[in-house]
């Protein structure tokens, strides 16, 4: 009785032993765990927005299964997932609002495969107030402004390069430097003229706009 009880153990551990050089004789992967995966890309007036957190729920779920935030390029992903429909959701930042959609979405993802899905966010504006992007294509979008007098101009970096609002041979305002993603430079313009400005840093590329005030 006791041999056979010892012998029906060396015989599972046998087994067992056949099973793992089994799994481990390939690439080790084993069929199908091809990376499953959501990835998510943010936008906001129409450049890649980093540092919005996204989170993912399972369909219709009410507490994250996991969030992220997005990177310089606006993106962040979430792999290793089960194949499923998920529901990707992006905190919307206090001065902005979606372009386009929801802001929770369901994404339905296969096995081995990576779904995408991009949320467009535009800034919300005051009223009387025009935004110019400093783009990270090195320019001023748009480069060319013109407004009735007394509206306010405000200028917003999109991207994490350090740029200046330089008035070109005028003191309309005072040159300002807007060194982060996000980062903003406002001026009312209550009087009608013609005012260039520059970038420093870039504007031998050309980054030069120019606001009309009528
Ligand atoms: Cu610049």
């Amino acid at each position: 009785m006791r041999r056979y009880v010892r012998g029906a153990a060396v015989v599972v551990a046998a087994v067992s032993g056949a099973l793992l050089l089994a799994c481990g004789g390939d690439d080790g992967d084993p069929i199908g765990s091809d990376p499953t995966r959501i990835e998510v890309t943010v936008r906001a007036d129409g450049a890649a927005e980093p540092g919005v957190t996204v989170r993912l729920f399972n369909a219709g779920g009410s507490t994250p299964l996991t969030q992220g935030m997005t990177m310089s390029n606006g993106q962040v992903t979430f792999d290793d997932l089960d194949a499923g429909t998920y529901d990707v959701e992006v905190e919307v930042p206090s001065d902005m609002e979606m372009a386009t959609g929801e802001a929770r979405r369901p994404v339905p993802v296969a096995a081995g495969q990576t779904a995408t899905v991009t949320f467009q966010l535009e800034s919300v504006l005051p009223p009387g107030t025009e935004q110019v992007g400093l783009t990270g294509s090195l320019t001023f979008s748009p480069a060319s402004l013109t407004i009735p007098v007394g509206t306010t101009v405000r200028w917003r970096n999109e991207q994490a390069i350090f740029h200046t609002v330089t008035p070109d041979g005028h003191s309309e305002w005072t040159r300002a430097t807007v060194s982060n993603v996000g980062d903003t430079f406002e001026h009312t313009f209550n009087t009608a003229g013609t005012f260039p400005y520059f970038c420093e840093p870039h504007q031998n590329q050309g980054m030069t706009g120019t606001i009309t005030v009528q």
